[in-house]
Parts: structure tokens; sequence; C-alpha cells
């Protein structure tokens, strides 16, 4: 999934600087659809790199589709709208949070006093230590799950905060916003450390209330963080079912429709994706790699992450500027 969404931007890139050159339009038979409107990384943070960055909307005006170059962690805090994205819409209310990944086009309508909190940030410039967040269920739900999900399954309100912890998670984001808004020497590293307070309280609140719709994406959330903790040896699919309280059967189901892929190709993918980070910022030899990221065989590395990315390893290094639309990016 994460390197569709490598490839999706990619191509987007490529259209925006077809358009550049050519300024006509993409031709009809295209496999690409268009984005109408990219958010830039340029106009939306501050000159100075810092990838974090805060808007709020109060209220939210009427604004077009729109896909983004980074992120967007959206705090509902009053008013209501509909939420459109791709072929699914949801209605929005004030303490609704959801995450939106950098390739996915979304919009919102009917709007009645919306009132919002964007926290806009790019994960691949972030590198977030995520320590033992990946072994909170909710961290998987919001953050992997959640933004992924382009056009699988329908995607309904999931999390949603209520008093003392809407009137937490507002307090930090306040500090955050005067952080970035000081930037005093060292805001850098408090505005990250705000910023991933936040994300690791929200990240719980998604496991502690779960509704209805967010159980399962839970269970699934659970058996991520165990796939995840287990990265490098076998998982049996028998101890991931019963993790998630499910038969084997309608585990490999739900995991199927939630995630998009097995639970196998997802540890090969996440074991890429580690890859790719070990690619862009170190030197090692691409076998040191594979089998550091758990792989026993590096010409089968080799052939999996060149069927994932469209790239060899040794043709990815040397992209290093490739960013992925994942929602958040670790450390290797
Ligand atoms: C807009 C709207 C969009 C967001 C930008 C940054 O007003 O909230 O969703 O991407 O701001
Ligand atoms: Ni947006």
């Amino acid at each position: 999934m994460a390197f569709e969404e490598v490839v999706i931007l990619a191509m987007r890139r490529k259209y925006r600087e077809y358009l550049q050159k050519t300024s006509t339009v993409w031709p009809k038979t295209s496999t690409i659809s268009p984005v109408k409107k990219i958010l830039k990384v340029d106009d939306w943070f501050h000159p100075d790199g810092f990838p974090i960055s805060v808007e709020r909307r109060d209220p939210q005006e009427q604004f077009e589709p729109h896909a983004h170059e980074f992120t967007e962690l959206v705090i509902v805090t009053g008013g209501k709208c509909l939420h459109v994205t791709g072929n699914d819409s949801w209605e929005l209310t004030a303490g609704d949070v959801f995450v939106i990944s950098g390739a996915r086009e979304h919009e919102y309508r009917s709007l009645i006093d919306l009132r919002l909190i964007n926290i806009l940030y790019q994960p691949q410039q972030l590198k977030l230590r995520l320590i033992d967040l990946p072994s909170v269920a909710g961290y998987h739900a919001l953050f992997t799950l959640e933004p992924a999900r382009i056009t699988r399954q329908s995607t309904k309100k999931r999390l949603h905060l209520q008093g003392k912890e809407l009137a937490q998670v507002l307090d930090m984001v306040e500090r955050l916003e005067s952080e970035l808004l000081a930037r005093e020497p060292g805001f850098g590293f408090m505005a990250t450390a705000t910023f991933m307070q936040i994300i690791a309280t929200l990240s719980r609140c998604y496991g502690r209330s779960p509704s209805p719709n967010s159980k399962a994406l839970l269970r699934i959330g659970e058996a991520l963080s165990h796939l995840e903790q287990n990265i490098h040896r076998a998982v049996d699919q028998q101890e991931l079912a019963n993790i998630a309280h499910m038969s084997q059967r309608s585990f490999l189901r739900v995991f199927q429709s939630a995630v998009g892929t097995s639970p196998l190709a997802w540890v090969i993918e996440q074991r890429i994706q580690r890859a790719c980070s070990l690619l862009r910022s170190t030197d090692k030899q691409i076998t040191e790699i594979a089998y550091e990221v758990g792989f026993n065989d590096s010409n089968y590395f080799t052939r999996q992450f060149t069927k994932s990315t469209s790239l060899s390893p040794r043709n990815y290094r040397m992209r290093r500027g490739l960013t992925s639309g994942h929602a958040l990016v670790r450390e290797p």
C-alpha cells in the first residue's frame, strides 16, 4: 500500500512537471486520474523548513477538492459538515479526529459553522522515533489503517474525542502552536515532543472507547502490533487470529479488507519499508540490509523489493529524494 502511494506521488509529481513544461492537458488515455489541486509544502510550511505546522480554521471556509504533499491530522472543534474523500463521505462533528495522508483527495461540503484544526506534517522529514508506539493498537488503527484506505471499505467516523480527552488534546495543540509561533531556539525539539504527545494520546484514545465501527479496525490494529513486534520471525496465522479474537477465516477476510493485503504481504512490505529507510540513510551493503530487516535470502529480498517499489534496491538508493504517502515514518 505504502508503495502504491509512493508511486502515485511520483506520478503526480511527474504530472505537475509535465504540465509546467507543456502547459497542455494530460492525455485522456492516461491511467493517472489527475488531482485538480495539490497543496504544496512550500505554501503551507515555514520557510525554515520545519516539518510541522498548525492551521486553525475558525470557521472552515468552502475549500475545493484537493490532495496534499504532506499529511494532515484534523481535529474538528465545532459545527458540522459532510467530509468527502474518494467515493466515500461521512458527517463530521466536534470531537472527530482523522488523518488524511498526502495522496488522498478530500473536501468538505454542506458546511455549518465548521471549525477545525489542521496539524500538517511531513512524515519523511520528521522521521519520528516511534519507540513503543506501534505496540498501541490504536496507533495502527489511526495512523496506518485509516489514512491508507483510499477506496477500500467504507470509512465512517471512528475516533471521536469527548470532554476531558478533547480538552487535553486541545491543550497540547495550543502548546504546539505557541512553540511554532515563538520559534525560540529549541522550538523544533519542543514542537516535535508535543506532536509526539498528541499522536500518542490520540492512539490511546482510539483504543479506549471503541465505537462499533472502530472495533474491528482495532482488533486488526492489535494483530499489526503483534506482527510489528515480531517482524523478524514468521508469525503463525492462528496466533494472529487469536489476538484479534476471530476465527482464522474471518481474521484473514477482515485483515485483507482493512489492510488491502495478506498478513504475510504486509510483513514483507514493512520489512521493505525499513530497507528503504536504511538504503536512504546509511551506506550499508544491500545484503546486509536484507538480513537486518528480516529476510534470510538477499536475492529474494531484491525480487520482493523490485516488485514492491518498481526499483531495484540499488536504483532506489540513487533516488533518495522519493517521499512516501505514509502517515508516520520510523527511523530504522
Ligand atoms: C484548508 C482545508 C484543507 C487543508 C488546508 C491546509 O482550509 O482545511 O483541508 O488541507 O486548509
Ligand atoms: Ni486538506
